[in-house]
Protein backbone atom coordinates (compact mmCIF):
# COMPACT_ATOMS: atom_id res chain seq x y z
CA UNK A 1 0.00 0.00 0.00
CA UNK A 2 2.77 2.20 0.96
CA UNK A 3 4.45 1.36 -2.23
CA UNK A 4 1.32 1.62 -4.09
CA UNK A 5 0.75 5.40 -2.97
CA UNK A 6 4.40 6.61 -3.14
CA UNK A 7 5.08 4.96 -6.54
CA UNK A 8 1.58 7.00 -7.62
CA UNK A 9 2.26 10.17 -6.02
CA UNK A 10 6.38 10.81 -6.65
CA UNK A 11 6.35 10.14 -10.11
CA UNK A 12 6.83 14.05 -10.95
CA UNK A 13 9.60 14.40 -8.63
CA UNK A 14 11.42 11.47 -10.17
CA UNK A 15 14.17 14.06 -11.12
CA UNK A 16 14.67 15.69 -8.19
CA UNK A 17 15.05 12.25 -6.69
CA UNK A 18 17.60 11.44 -8.61
CA UNK A 19 19.38 14.46 -7.72
CA UNK A 20 19.19 13.58 -4.14
CA UNK A 21 20.01 9.96 -4.56
CA UNK A 22 23.48 11.89 -6.35
CA UNK A 23 23.84 14.05 -4.11
CA UNK A 24 23.47 11.56 -0.81
CA UNK A 25 26.30 9.44 -2.88
CA UNK A 26 28.70 12.24 -2.99
CA UNK A 27 28.22 13.46 0.60
CA UNK A 28 28.65 9.66 2.15
CA UNK A 29 31.29 8.61 0.53
CA UNK A 30 32.85 12.35 1.61
CA UNK A 31 31.95 11.56 4.71
CA UNK A 32 33.45 8.12 4.81
CA UNK A 33 37.07 8.75 3.30
CA UNK A 34 37.51 11.54 6.35
CA UNK A 35 38.43 9.16 9.03
CA UNK A 36 40.89 7.41 6.87
CA UNK A 37 42.64 11.05 5.80
CA UNK A 38 42.99 11.78 9.75
CA UNK A 39 44.59 7.81 9.88
CA UNK A 40 47.11 9.07 7.45
CA UNK A 41 47.47 12.46 8.94
CA UNK A 42 48.15 10.62 12.43
CA UNK A 43 50.38 7.95 11.02
CA UNK A 44 52.26 9.73 8.26
CA UNK A 45 52.29 13.34 9.62
CA UNK A 46 52.33 12.97 13.46
CA UNK A 47 53.71 10.35 13.99
CA UNK A 48 56.98 11.51 11.62
CA UNK A 49 56.78 15.14 12.47
CA UNK A 50 56.41 16.08 9.27
CA UNK A 51 54.41 19.15 9.57
CA UNK A 52 53.74 19.91 5.50
CA UNK A 53 52.27 16.77 5.55
CA UNK A 54 49.82 17.57 8.17
CA UNK A 55 48.85 21.12 6.39
CA UNK A 56 48.44 19.28 3.10
CA UNK A 57 46.50 16.62 4.46
CA UNK A 58 44.53 19.00 6.74
CA UNK A 59 43.39 21.26 4.16
CA UNK A 60 42.27 17.91 1.92
CA UNK A 61 40.48 17.11 4.79
CA UNK A 62 38.41 20.73 5.03
CA UNK A 63 38.18 20.82 1.12
CA UNK A 64 36.04 17.06 1.33
CA UNK A 65 34.26 18.73 4.49
CA UNK A 66 33.09 21.08 2.36
CA UNK A 67 31.91 18.91 -0.09
CA UNK A 68 30.04 16.57 2.04
CA UNK A 69 28.08 19.63 3.64
CA UNK A 70 27.18 21.43 0.16
CA UNK A 71 25.78 17.91 -0.83
CA UNK A 72 23.90 17.02 2.48
CA UNK A 73 22.56 20.66 1.95
CA UNK A 74 21.40 20.75 -0.97
CA UNK A 75 20.00 17.12 -0.69
CA UNK A 76 17.87 17.81 2.35
CA UNK A 77 16.96 20.76 0.51
CA UNK A 78 15.49 19.37 -2.27
CA UNK A 79 14.36 15.85 0.37
CA UNK A 80 12.23 18.54 1.96
CA UNK A 81 10.72 19.94 -1.46
CA UNK A 82 9.64 16.56 -2.98
CA UNK A 83 8.89 15.32 0.71
CA UNK A 84 6.09 18.36 0.88
CA UNK A 85 5.01 18.26 -2.55
CA UNK A 86 4.35 14.76 -2.22
CA UNK A 87 2.14 15.69 0.87
CA UNK A 88 0.48 18.75 -0.34
CA UNK A 89 -0.29 16.20 -3.82
CA UNK A 90 -1.92 13.50 -1.75
CA UNK A 91 -4.08 15.94 0.66
CA UNK A 92 -5.37 17.62 -2.90
CA UNK A 93 -5.97 13.76 -4.23
CA UNK A 94 -7.86 12.49 -1.10
CA UNK A 95 -9.68 16.06 -1.07
CA UNK A 96 -10.53 15.70 -5.02
CA UNK A 97 -11.79 11.89 -4.07
CA UNK A 98 -13.97 12.94 -1.22
CA UNK A 99 -15.61 15.31 -3.28
CA UNK A 100 -17.01 13.31 -5.40
CA UNK A 101 -18.42 10.69 -2.51
CA UNK A 102 -22.49 10.55 -2.16
CA UNK A 103 -23.46 10.43 1.07
CA UNK A 104 -23.06 6.48 1.63
CA UNK A 105 -19.41 6.81 1.41
CA UNK A 106 -19.11 9.69 3.50
CA UNK A 107 -21.30 8.33 6.18
CA UNK A 108 -19.15 4.75 5.70
CA UNK A 109 -15.74 6.63 6.28
CA UNK A 110 -17.33 9.26 9.00
CA UNK A 111 -16.01 12.54 8.63
CA UNK A 112 -13.81 12.61 11.48
CA UNK A 113 -11.90 9.50 10.11
CA UNK A 114 -12.17 11.58 6.69
CA UNK A 115 -10.05 14.41 8.33
CA UNK A 116 -7.96 12.45 10.34
CA UNK A 117 -6.92 10.65 6.74
CA UNK A 118 -6.27 13.90 5.27
CA UNK A 119 -4.38 15.39 7.87
CA UNK A 120 -2.48 13.34 9.97
CA UNK A 121 -2.28 10.24 8.26
CA UNK A 122 -0.95 12.36 5.28
CA UNK A 123 1.56 13.62 7.57
CA UNK A 124 2.76 10.61 8.66
CA UNK A 125 3.45 9.15 4.96
CA UNK A 126 4.97 12.38 4.31
CA UNK A 127 7.55 12.22 7.39
CA UNK A 128 8.67 9.24 6.10
CA UNK A 129 9.29 10.24 2.57
CA UNK A 130 11.08 13.02 4.30
CA UNK A 131 13.27 10.89 6.27
CA UNK A 132 13.90 8.23 3.72
CA UNK A 133 15.55 11.30 1.29
CA UNK A 134 17.25 13.12 4.00
CA UNK A 135 18.38 9.74 6.05
CA UNK A 136 17.57 6.65 4.99
CA UNK A 137 19.29 6.72 1.36
CA UNK A 138 22.27 7.09 2.78
CA UNK A 139 22.60 4.39 5.35
CA UNK A 140 23.43 0.83 3.05
CA UNK A 141 26.06 3.11 1.59
CA UNK A 142 27.12 3.98 4.31
CA UNK A 143 27.11 0.38 6.14
CA UNK A 144 28.81 -1.24 2.83
CA UNK A 145 31.56 1.80 2.46
CA UNK A 146 32.06 1.31 6.60
CA UNK A 147 32.48 -2.04 6.64
CA UNK A 148 34.70 -1.83 3.09
CA UNK A 149 36.82 0.97 4.64
CA UNK A 150 37.19 -0.92 7.97
CA UNK A 151 38.13 -4.31 6.75
CA UNK A 152 41.41 -2.05 4.56
CA UNK A 153 42.34 -0.22 7.82
CA UNK A 154 42.38 -3.48 9.71
CA UNK A 155 41.23 -6.46 8.53
CA UNK A 156 42.59 -8.29 12.24
CA UNK A 157 39.62 -6.69 14.08
CA UNK A 158 36.66 -7.08 11.41
CA UNK A 159 35.41 -9.24 13.78
CA UNK A 160 34.42 -7.13 16.07
CA UNK A 161 32.16 -6.01 13.46
CA UNK A 162 30.68 -9.24 13.26
CA UNK A 163 29.30 -9.02 16.71
CA UNK A 164 28.33 -5.54 17.06
CA UNK A 165 26.30 -5.22 14.20
CA UNK A 166 24.40 -8.43 14.60
CA UNK A 167 24.01 -7.37 18.24
CA UNK A 168 22.74 -3.71 17.24
CA UNK A 169 20.28 -5.21 14.93
CA UNK A 170 19.01 -7.78 17.30
CA UNK A 171 18.30 -5.51 20.05
CA UNK A 172 16.55 -2.91 18.20
CA UNK A 173 14.51 -5.59 15.89
CA UNK A 174 13.34 -6.46 19.21
CA UNK A 175 11.98 -3.44 20.22
CA UNK A 176 10.62 -2.47 16.72
CA UNK A 177 8.79 -5.65 16.65
CA UNK A 178 6.86 -4.71 19.96
CA UNK A 179 6.10 -1.07 18.77
CA UNK A 180 4.17 -1.66 15.14
CA UNK A 181 1.14 -3.68 16.39
CA UNK A 182 0.42 0.00 18.52
CA UNK A 183 0.66 2.17 15.79
CA UNK A 184 -2.85 1.32 14.14
CA UNK A 185 -4.35 1.05 17.22
CA UNK A 186 -2.74 4.81 17.61
CA UNK A 187 -4.15 6.30 13.90
CA UNK A 188 -8.04 4.23 15.16
CA UNK A 189 -8.03 6.04 18.53
CA UNK A 190 -6.47 9.10 17.13
CA UNK A 191 -10.22 8.91 14.65
CA UNK A 192 -12.15 8.19 17.76
CA UNK A 193 -10.58 11.30 19.82
CA UNK A 194 -11.43 13.74 17.16
CA UNK A 195 -15.32 11.80 16.51
CA UNK A 196 -15.94 12.82 19.88
CA UNK A 197 -14.09 16.25 19.99
CA UNK A 198 -15.89 16.98 17.17
CA UNK A 199 -19.41 15.65 17.87
CA UNK A 200 -19.09 17.63 20.85
CA UNK A 201 -18.43 21.18 19.44
CA UNK A 202 -21.31 20.72 16.59
CA UNK A 203 -23.56 19.72 19.38
CA UNK A 204 -22.26 21.96 22.37
CA UNK A 205 -25.62 24.08 22.87
CA UNK A 206 -27.41 20.84 23.36
CA UNK A 207 -24.77 19.62 25.66
CA UNK A 208 -25.08 22.67 28.04
CA UNK A 209 -28.80 22.64 27.08
CA UNK A 210 -29.20 18.93 29.18
CA UNK A 211 -26.45 19.29 31.45
CA UNK A 212 -24.28 16.71 30.01
CA UNK A 213 -21.05 18.38 30.73
CA UNK A 214 -19.75 16.09 33.07
CA UNK A 215 -20.99 12.68 31.13
CA UNK A 216 -19.44 14.19 28.07
CA UNK A 217 -16.07 15.33 29.57
CA UNK A 218 -16.11 11.86 31.28
CA UNK A 219 -16.44 10.17 27.32
CA UNK A 220 -13.57 12.64 25.83
CA UNK A 221 -11.62 11.59 29.11
CA UNK A 222 -11.94 8.05 27.99
CA UNK A 223 -11.03 8.47 24.65
CA UNK A 224 -8.13 10.72 25.44
CA UNK A 225 -6.82 7.87 27.74
CA UNK A 226 -7.09 5.01 25.12
CA UNK A 227 -4.97 7.55 23.12
CA UNK A 228 -2.52 8.67 25.85
CA UNK A 229 -1.81 4.99 26.88
CA UNK A 230 -0.95 3.62 23.29
CA UNK A 231 1.09 6.62 22.61
CA UNK A 232 2.91 6.13 26.08
CA UNK A 233 3.83 2.46 25.15
CA UNK A 234 5.06 3.30 21.83
CA UNK A 235 6.86 6.05 23.41
CA UNK A 236 8.23 4.01 26.20
CA UNK A 237 10.02 1.86 23.46
CA UNK A 238 11.15 4.68 21.96
CA UNK A 239 13.01 5.81 24.97
CA UNK A 240 14.59 2.74 25.22
CA UNK A 241 15.94 2.52 21.81
CA UNK A 242 19.13 5.05 22.13
CA UNK A 243 20.08 3.87 25.35
CA UNK A 244 20.47 0.51 23.80
CA UNK A 245 22.23 2.07 21.10
CA UNK A 246 24.67 3.90 23.33
CA UNK A 247 25.15 1.01 25.53
CA UNK A 248 25.59 -1.04 22.34
CA UNK A 249 27.89 1.66 20.35
CA UNK A 250 30.11 2.22 23.53
CA UNK A 251 30.70 -1.37 24.84
CA UNK A 252 31.99 -1.92 20.83
CA UNK A 253 34.38 1.21 21.26
CA UNK A 254 35.66 -0.09 24.36
CA UNK A 255 36.40 -3.43 22.48
CA UNK A 256 37.82 -2.07 19.65
CA UNK A 257 40.36 0.06 22.03
CA UNK A 258 41.08 -2.61 23.96
CA UNK A 259 41.93 -5.11 21.23
CA UNK A 260 43.23 -2.68 19.03
CA UNK A 261 45.12 -1.23 21.72
CA UNK A 262 46.95 -4.41 21.90
CA UNK A 263 47.24 -4.88 18.18
CA UNK A 264 49.16 -1.55 18.14
CA UNK A 265 51.44 -2.67 20.93
CA UNK A 266 52.60 -5.82 18.73
CA UNK A 267 52.91 -3.78 15.73
CA UNK A 268 50.28 -5.05 13.52
CA UNK A 269 48.58 -1.52 13.08
CA UNK A 270 49.51 1.87 13.95
CA UNK A 271 47.59 4.17 16.06
CA UNK A 272 45.76 6.55 12.66
CA UNK A 273 44.74 2.89 11.51
CA UNK A 274 42.75 2.40 15.17
CA UNK A 275 41.30 5.37 15.61
CA UNK A 276 39.98 4.99 11.43
CA UNK A 277 38.35 1.94 12.60
CA UNK A 278 36.81 3.06 15.11
CA UNK A 279 35.31 5.64 13.21
CA UNK A 280 34.23 3.61 10.68
CA UNK A 281 32.55 1.08 13.45
CA UNK A 282 30.80 4.24 14.71
CA UNK A 283 29.71 5.15 11.31
CA UNK A 284 28.29 1.75 10.69
CA UNK A 285 26.87 1.25 13.91
CA UNK A 286 25.29 4.57 13.06
CA UNK A 287 23.70 3.56 9.99
CA UNK A 288 22.31 0.44 11.09
CA UNK A 289 20.78 2.41 14.16
CA UNK A 290 19.17 4.95 11.99
CA UNK A 291 17.95 1.96 9.45
CA UNK A 292 16.30 0.31 12.42
CA UNK A 293 14.87 3.61 13.61
CA UNK A 294 13.48 4.32 10.23
CA UNK A 295 11.79 0.86 10.14
CA UNK A 296 10.25 1.90 12.99
CA UNK A 297 8.15 4.83 10.90
CA UNK A 298 7.46 2.31 7.95
CA UNK A 299 5.22 0.32 9.54
CA UNK A 300 3.31 3.31 10.51
CA UNK A 301 3.25 5.05 7.85
CA UNK A 302 1.98 2.01 6.29
CA UNK A 303 -0.91 1.74 7.96
CA UNK A 304 -1.61 5.63 7.06
CA UNK A 305 -1.02 4.89 3.46
CA UNK A 306 -3.16 1.86 3.80
CA UNK A 307 -5.97 4.59 5.13
CA UNK A 308 -5.47 6.75 2.40
CA UNK A 309 -5.33 4.42 -0.31
CA UNK A 310 -8.80 3.33 0.83
CA UNK A 311 -10.18 6.85 0.65
CA UNK A 312 -8.59 7.52 -3.16
CA UNK A 313 -9.93 3.93 -3.96
CA UNK A 314 -13.55 3.78 -3.07
CA UNK A 315 -15.37 4.85 -5.90
CA UNK A 316 -18.64 6.64 -5.13
CA UNK A 317 -21.60 5.15 -5.61
CA UNK A 318 -22.88 7.92 -7.38
CA UNK A 319 -21.39 7.88 -10.18
CA UNK A 320 -21.24 9.78 -13.38
CA UNK A 321 -22.06 8.34 -16.86
CA UNK A 322 -19.36 7.07 -18.92
CA UNK A 323 -20.81 9.11 -22.07
CA UNK A 324 -23.38 11.68 -20.57
CA UNK A 325 -26.50 11.68 -22.76
CA UNK A 326 -26.58 15.51 -24.61
CA UNK A 327 -29.38 17.05 -22.48
CA UNK A 328 -32.44 17.84 -23.42
CA UNK A 329 -34.07 21.24 -23.79
CA UNK A 330 -34.55 22.50 -20.25
CA UNK A 331 -38.53 22.92 -19.48
CA UNK A 332 -37.94 21.10 -15.74
CA UNK A 333 -40.35 18.11 -16.08
CA UNK A 334 -39.65 15.43 -13.17
CA UNK A 335 -40.98 12.06 -13.62
CA UNK A 336 -40.55 8.98 -11.32
CA UNK A 337 -41.22 6.14 -12.60
CA UNK A 338 -41.98 2.93 -9.89
CA UNK A 339 -39.19 4.11 -7.78
CA UNK A 340 -37.64 1.94 -5.06
CA UNK A 341 -35.36 3.15 -2.04
CA UNK A 342 -33.53 1.37 0.36
CA UNK A 343 -30.74 2.78 2.47
CA UNK A 344 -27.71 0.77 2.37
CA UNK A 345 -27.47 -1.86 5.24
CA UNK A 346 -31.79 -1.90 5.44
CA UNK A 347 -33.59 -4.88 4.77
CA UNK A 348 -36.74 -2.70 3.53
CA UNK A 349 -37.15 -0.16 1.29
CA UNK A 350 -37.67 3.21 2.52
CA UNK A 351 -40.35 3.94 -0.89
CA UNK A 352 -41.47 1.72 -2.99
CA UNK A 353 -43.73 1.90 -6.14
CA UNK A 354 -43.44 5.48 -6.30
CA UNK A 355 -44.91 7.08 -9.41
CA UNK A 356 -45.52 10.71 -9.88
CA UNK A 357 -45.01 13.69 -12.56
CA UNK A 358 -44.48 17.34 -11.83
CA UNK A 359 -44.59 19.80 -14.08
CA UNK A 360 -43.41 23.57 -14.57
CA UNK A 361 -46.33 26.13 -14.21
CA UNK A 362 -47.68 24.81 -10.87
CA UNK A 363 -46.68 23.39 -7.45
CA UNK A 364 -46.13 20.17 -6.37
CA UNK A 365 -46.88 18.96 -2.82
CA UNK A 366 -45.35 16.36 -0.75
CA UNK A 367 -47.67 15.72 2.41
CA UNK A 368 -46.83 13.03 5.11
CA UNK A 369 -46.18 12.20 8.71
CA UNK A 370 -42.89 12.17 9.84
CA UNK A 371 -40.69 9.68 8.65
CA UNK A 372 -42.90 8.89 5.82
CA UNK A 373 -40.02 9.47 3.11
CA UNK A 374 -40.74 12.85 2.28
CA UNK A 375 -36.67 14.15 2.63
CA UNK A 376 -36.16 10.68 0.82
CA UNK A 377 -37.95 11.28 -2.43
CA UNK A 378 -36.51 14.56 -2.95
CA UNK A 379 -32.85 13.59 -2.50
CA UNK A 380 -33.46 10.73 -5.43
CA UNK A 381 -34.26 14.17 -7.73
CA UNK A 382 -30.55 15.45 -7.62
CA UNK A 383 -28.86 12.09 -7.53
CA UNK A 384 -28.05 12.53 -3.65
CA UNK A 385 -28.87 8.90 -3.64
CA UNK A 386 -29.10 6.55 -6.48
CA UNK A 387 -32.73 4.64 -6.91
CA UNK A 388 -32.32 0.99 -6.10
CA UNK A 389 -35.45 0.04 -8.59
CA UNK A 390 -37.38 2.43 -11.05
CA UNK A 391 -36.32 5.67 -12.58
CA UNK A 392 -36.38 9.05 -12.32
CA UNK A 393 -36.59 11.44 -15.32
CA UNK A 394 -35.63 14.98 -15.28
CA UNK A 395 -36.84 16.34 -19.27
CA UNK A 396 -37.24 12.67 -20.30
CA UNK A 397 -33.94 11.88 -19.69
CA UNK A 398 -32.93 9.28 -17.06
CA UNK A 399 -31.17 11.59 -14.53
CA UNK A 400 -28.29 8.67 -14.61
CA UNK A 401 -27.37 9.49 -17.81
CA UNK A 402 -27.21 13.77 -17.41
CA UNK A 403 -23.67 14.78 -17.37
CA UNK A 404 -23.80 15.94 -13.18
CA UNK A 405 -22.83 19.12 -13.57
CA UNK A 406 -26.13 19.85 -15.72
CA UNK A 407 -28.22 18.30 -13.78
CA UNK A 408 -27.66 20.06 -10.45
CA UNK A 409 -27.69 23.01 -12.65
CA UNK A 410 -31.17 22.85 -13.41
CA UNK A 411 -32.23 22.12 -9.93
CA UNK A 412 -32.69 24.34 -6.50
CA UNK A 413 -32.41 22.46 -3.54
CA UNK A 414 -33.55 24.10 -0.29
CA UNK A 415 -32.66 21.15 2.61
CA UNK A 416 -34.52 20.64 5.51
CA UNK A 417 -31.80 21.69 7.58
CA UNK A 418 -30.38 24.71 5.87
CA UNK A 419 -26.97 25.00 5.77
CA UNK A 420 -24.94 28.13 4.92
CA UNK A 421 -20.86 28.96 4.47
CA UNK A 422 -18.26 31.24 6.26
CA UNK A 423 -18.53 34.30 4.41
CA UNK A 424 -21.32 36.84 3.77
CA UNK A 425 -24.72 37.02 3.24
CA UNK A 426 -23.83 38.21 -0.69
CA UNK A 427 -21.26 35.23 -0.91
CA UNK A 428 -23.75 32.35 0.13
CA UNK A 429 -26.39 33.78 -2.13
CA UNK A 430 -23.98 33.73 -4.84
CA UNK A 431 -22.98 30.19 -4.36
CA UNK A 432 -24.98 28.58 -7.21
CA UNK A 433 -24.85 31.93 -9.42
CA UNK A 434 -21.64 33.86 -9.21
CA UNK A 435 -22.52 36.37 -11.60
CA UNK A 436 -25.74 37.26 -10.00
CA UNK A 437 -26.13 41.10 -9.31
CA UNK A 438 -27.07 43.06 -6.34
CA UNK A 439 -30.42 43.66 -7.96
CA UNK A 440 -30.87 40.30 -8.82
CA UNK A 441 -29.68 39.15 -4.84
CA UNK A 442 -32.12 41.49 -3.38
CA UNK A 443 -34.85 40.36 -5.56
CA UNK A 444 -34.52 36.87 -4.50
CA UNK A 445 -34.35 38.29 -0.89
CA UNK A 446 -37.58 39.86 -1.34
CA UNK A 447 -39.32 36.84 -2.45
CA UNK A 448 -37.77 34.86 0.38
CA UNK A 449 -39.18 37.17 2.79
CA UNK A 450 -35.08 38.13 3.68
CA UNK A 451 -35.22 41.86 2.36
CA UNK A 452 -35.97 43.23 5.92
CA UNK A 453 -34.07 41.63 8.45
CA UNK A 454 -31.26 41.99 5.69
CA UNK A 455 -31.52 45.50 5.02
CA UNK A 456 -32.22 46.10 8.25
CA UNK A 457 -28.47 44.51 9.32
CA UNK A 458 -25.52 47.20 8.92
CA UNK A 459 -23.68 45.76 6.37
CA UNK A 460 -26.69 44.62 4.38
CA UNK A 461 -25.18 42.37 1.85
CA UNK A 462 -22.16 42.43 2.94
CA UNK A 463 -22.98 41.35 6.25
CA UNK A 464 -20.92 38.25 7.76
CA UNK A 465 -22.53 34.65 8.40
CA UNK A 466 -20.39 32.43 10.70
CA UNK A 467 -19.82 28.70 10.02
CA UNK A 468 -22.79 26.81 9.23
CA UNK A 469 -24.74 29.96 9.83
CA UNK A 470 -25.07 30.20 13.19
CA UNK A 471 -25.43 33.73 13.68
CA UNK A 472 -28.73 33.65 12.25
CA UNK A 473 -31.53 32.71 13.62
CA UNK A 474 -33.48 29.10 12.35
CA UNK A 475 -36.22 30.67 9.80
CA UNK A 476 -33.55 33.66 8.91
CA UNK A 477 -31.33 31.09 7.72
CA UNK A 478 -34.15 29.29 5.97
CA UNK A 479 -35.31 31.87 4.17
CA UNK A 480 -31.03 32.59 3.13
CA UNK A 481 -31.20 29.18 1.99
CA UNK A 482 -34.17 29.84 -0.20
CA UNK A 483 -32.82 33.14 -1.40
CA UNK A 484 -29.73 31.31 -2.68
CA UNK A 485 -31.53 28.70 -4.31
CA UNK A 486 -33.77 31.55 -6.27
CA UNK A 487 -30.55 33.28 -6.77
CA UNK A 488 -30.04 29.97 -9.28
CA UNK A 489 -32.12 30.71 -11.34
CA UNK A 490 -33.41 26.77 -12.08
CA UNK A 491 -35.70 25.44 -14.15
CA UNK A 492 -36.74 23.32 -11.21
CA UNK A 493 -37.22 23.90 -6.95
CA UNK A 494 -37.05 21.63 -4.28
CA UNK A 495 -38.24 23.22 -0.91
CA UNK A 496 -37.36 20.11 1.66
CA UNK A 497 -39.80 21.52 4.67
CA UNK A 498 -38.46 24.96 4.43
CA UNK A 499 -41.37 26.80 5.30
CA UNK A 500 -41.57 24.69 8.97
CA UNK A 501 -39.34 27.43 10.73
CA UNK A 502 -41.87 30.53 9.75
CA UNK A 503 -44.78 31.68 11.11
CA UNK A 504 -48.05 30.99 9.49
CA UNK A 505 -48.13 35.11 8.09
CA UNK A 506 -44.23 34.81 6.62
CA UNK A 507 -45.48 31.63 5.24
CA UNK A 508 -48.23 32.98 3.18
CA UNK A 509 -46.57 35.60 2.19
CA UNK A 510 -43.43 33.65 0.91
CA UNK A 511 -46.25 31.88 -1.23
CA UNK A 512 -48.00 34.55 -2.70
CA UNK A 513 -44.54 35.80 -3.70
CA UNK A 514 -43.31 32.47 -5.28
CA UNK A 515 -46.07 32.56 -7.35
CA UNK A 516 -44.74 34.33 -10.40
CA UNK A 517 -41.70 31.76 -10.00
CA UNK A 518 -44.28 28.61 -10.24
CA UNK A 519 -45.13 30.18 -13.36
CA UNK A 520 -42.64 28.84 -15.61
CA UNK A 521 -40.51 26.80 -12.84
CA UNK A 522 -41.60 23.36 -11.51
CA UNK A 523 -41.76 23.51 -7.47
CA UNK A 524 -41.79 20.52 -5.82
CA UNK A 525 -42.71 21.76 -1.62
CA UNK A 526 -42.59 19.18 1.11
CA UNK A 527 -44.45 20.60 3.80
CA UNK A 528 -45.70 19.35 7.53
CA UNK A 529 -48.47 22.43 7.67
CA UNK A 530 -51.82 21.70 5.46
CA UNK A 531 -52.33 25.05 5.45
CA UNK A 532 -48.65 25.71 3.31
CA UNK A 533 -50.16 23.27 0.58
CA UNK A 534 -54.15 24.03 0.11
CA UNK A 535 -53.71 26.01 -2.86
CA UNK A 536 -51.15 23.15 -4.43
CA UNK A 537 -51.97 22.19 -8.60
CA UNK A 538 -50.68 18.50 -6.98
CA UNK A 539 -50.89 17.06 -3.61
CA UNK A 540 -48.89 13.62 -3.48
CA UNK A 541 -49.66 12.07 0.14
CA UNK A 542 -46.87 9.69 1.35
CA UNK A 543 -47.24 6.94 4.10
CA UNK A 544 -44.96 4.25 5.06
CA UNK A 545 -43.03 5.22 1.48
CA UNK A 546 -46.05 4.80 -0.56
CA UNK A 547 -48.28 7.24 -2.44
CA UNK A 548 -51.58 7.14 -0.92
CA UNK A 549 -53.38 10.01 -2.59
CA UNK A 550 -53.14 12.18 -5.57
CA UNK A 551 -54.92 15.03 -5.94
CA UNK A 552 -56.19 18.43 -5.37
CA UNK A 553 -56.97 19.46 -1.64
CA UNK A 554 -60.42 18.99 -2.70
CA UNK A 555 -60.24 15.60 -4.24
CA UNK A 556 -58.51 14.85 -1.72
CA UNK A 557 -60.91 15.76 1.60
CA UNK A 558 -62.77 13.60 -1.03
CA UNK A 559 -61.38 10.50 -1.47
CA UNK A 560 -58.09 9.62 1.03
CA UNK A 561 -58.71 9.01 4.28
CA UNK A 562 -54.76 9.71 5.73
CA UNK A 563 -54.96 12.97 3.93
CA UNK A 564 -58.15 13.51 5.78
CA UNK A 565 -56.57 12.52 9.12
CA UNK A 566 -53.50 14.93 8.65
CA UNK A 567 -55.99 17.77 7.45
CA UNK A 568 -58.36 16.99 10.90
CA UNK A 569 -54.99 16.64 13.29
CA UNK A 570 -54.39 20.09 11.93
CA UNK A 571 -57.52 21.59 11.89
CA UNK A 572 -57.80 20.89 15.67
CA UNK A 573 -55.32 22.31 17.22
CA UNK A 574 -55.44 25.21 15.14
CA UNK A 575 -59.22 25.64 16.28
CA UNK A 576 -58.18 24.38 19.84
CA UNK A 577 -55.50 27.74 19.27
C1 LIG B 1 -37.63 8.21 5.93
C2 LIG B 1 -35.09 6.25 7.26
C3 LIG B 1 -35.74 6.88 8.48
C4 LIG B 1 -37.19 7.03 8.08
C5 LIG B 1 -37.19 6.93 6.59
C6 LIG B 1 -32.08 10.10 6.28
C7 LIG B 1 -32.27 8.62 6.57
C8 LIG B 1 -33.51 8.08 6.81
N1 LIG B 1 -33.72 6.75 7.04
C9 LIG B 1 -32.63 5.87 7.05
O1 LIG B 1 -32.79 4.68 7.25
N2 LIG B 1 -31.35 6.37 6.82
C10 LIG B 1 -31.13 7.71 6.57
O2 LIG B 1 -29.98 8.13 6.36
O3 LIG B 1 -35.88 6.62 6.18
O4 LIG B 1 -36.78 9.26 6.28
P1 LIG B 1 -36.99 10.73 5.69
O5 LIG B 1 -37.11 10.66 4.22
O6 LIG B 1 -35.89 11.58 6.22
O7 LIG B 1 -38.40 11.15 6.32
P2 LIG B 1 -39.23 12.52 6.19
O8 LIG B 1 -38.45 13.55 5.49
O9 LIG B 1 -40.54 12.18 5.61
O10 LIG B 1 -39.44 12.93 7.69
P3 LIG B 1 -39.48 14.37 8.37
O11 LIG B 1 -39.28 14.13 9.82
O12 LIG B 1 -38.43 15.21 7.77
O13 LIG B 1 -40.86 14.93 8.15
O14 LIG B 1 -37.93 5.96 8.58
O15 LIG B 1 -35.63 6.00 9.55
MG1 LIG C 1 -37.56 15.25 6.05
Amino acid sequence: MLLRLLRSHLGPYRGKICAILLLQLVATIASLYLPSLNADIIDKGVARGDVGKIWSLGGLMLLVTLVQILCSIAAVYYGAQVAMGFGRDVRQSVFNKVGTFADREVGRFTPASLITRNTNDVTQVQTVVLMTFTLLVMAPIMCIGGIVMALREDAGLSWLLLVAVPVLLGALSLIVINMVPSFRKMQERLDNVNRVLREQITGIRVVRAFVREPQETQRFAVANDELTQVSLRVGRLMALMFPVVMLILNASSVAVLWFGGHRVDSGAIEVGSLTAFLSYLIQILMAVMMATFMSTMIPRAAVSAERIQEVLDTESSVRPPANPQPAPPARGVVQLQDVEFTYPGADDPVLSDINLTARPGGMTAIVGSTGAGKTTLLSLIPRLFDVTGGRVLLDGLDIREYDPAQLWERIGLIPQKAFLFTGTVASNLRYGNPDATDEELWRALEIAQAKDFVAEMPEGLNAPVAQGGSNVSGGQRQRLAIARALVKQAPVYLFDDSFSALDVATDARLRRALRPISAHATVIVVAQRVSTIVDADQIIVLENGRVVGTGTHDELLAGCATYVEIVQSQLTAEEAA
